[in-house]
């Protein structure tokens, strides 16, 4: 089987202690960091009006040194405090504004965004169809935006002890049937996949050529290879796939930063060997 994706390490300036994310320290050493350590790229967590250095990170992708793939949108809900189905207008407006602004930094890049938390939730009492509807009408306006310029919207599949829309592969295809987005694509991300799903394999099968992201940490959000995952399964049904995007390490630094970016690739490379991927 072939190998058609790519491998992504999370990372962001500062990062709360409570945060899945593996590495810290400014965005240009970060590139060269994930490159460092046999990452193709970095996933880059930070607020929508970061202001980045474009030749900088120009010069990084001619000379091979680094590379970014994906801008997180979850601190536009985290420390924002906005949300496309905020209960006010200003939360609604936020997402929508933070999201465009998120979206023209990733055209400006040449990377994708995800869109995570920053969706929200149905309240107690609102009809879900209604509210589904909703969302689906502001991803819409989101969807067209990105998609007029070459962006496209990763959108994440959460459990649902962190919210309450959009918790299955099977939810998420079945909204992206009913409404169409296009330009909005399946993020998956396996400590999720652990607790909703009965399959991550057939959870991925079920996406097929809709899986645009995909997160990895271990079922303990612990490095891939720490715990009880078969990241070897996991790949041969990506390949399966055919699967073109990027598979990012999304997990809690421990024991320690350093041990969770070396372990992670080794494991994966080992996965690689072992389910006859090349
Ligand atoms: C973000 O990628 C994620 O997986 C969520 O658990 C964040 O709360
Ligand atoms: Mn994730």
């Amino acid at each position: 089987m072939k190998k058609t994706w790519k491998y992504a390490i999370s990372g962001a300036e500062h990062t709360p202690m409570t945060a899945p994310l593996v590495l810290e320290g400014s965005l240009y050493e970060l590139m060269e960091k994930a490159r460092t350590y046999g990452y193709d790229a970095l996933e880059f967590h930070t607020r929508e009006n970061y202001d980045f250095d474009l030749d900088r990170i120009a010069a990084l992708r001619e000379t091979g040194k680094g590379d970014i793939c994906t801008l997180a949108t979850g601190r536009l809900y985290t420390q924002g405090g906005c949300c496309l189905l905020g209960d006010t207008q200003q939360s609604v407006d936020g997402a929508m504004n933070g999201m465009q602004t998120y979206i023209d930094k990733a055209a400006a890049l040449g990377c994708d965004v995800v869109l995570g938390l920053a969706k929200g939730d149905v309240k107690p009492g609102e009809d879900r169809g209604e509210v589904m509807a909703r969302l689906a009408g502001r991803l819409q306006v989101l969807s067209d935006y990105a998609a007029q310029r070459k962006v496209r919207i990763l959108l994440e599949v959460i459990n649902h002890y962190e919210t309450n829309t959009l918790n299955t592969a099977e939810e998420i295809m079945t909204f992206f049937e009913q409404y169409g987005l296009s330009n909005c694509y399946v993020h998956l991300d396996t400590f999720h996949m652990g607790i909703e799903e009965f399959d991550p394999c057939a959870a991925i099968r079920r996406c097929g050529k809709r899986l645009g992201y995909l997160h990895i940490a271990d079922n303990s959000r612990r490095y891939p290879g720490s715990g009880q995952f078969d990241f070897a399964r996991i790949l041969s049904a990506l390949a399966e796939v055919g699967y073109d995007g990027y598979v990012s390490l999304e997990c809690f630094p421990e024991p320690d930063r350093d041990t969770t970016a070396r372990k992670t690739i080794e494991h994966l490379h080992d996965c690689e060997k072992r389910a006859g991927i090349q």
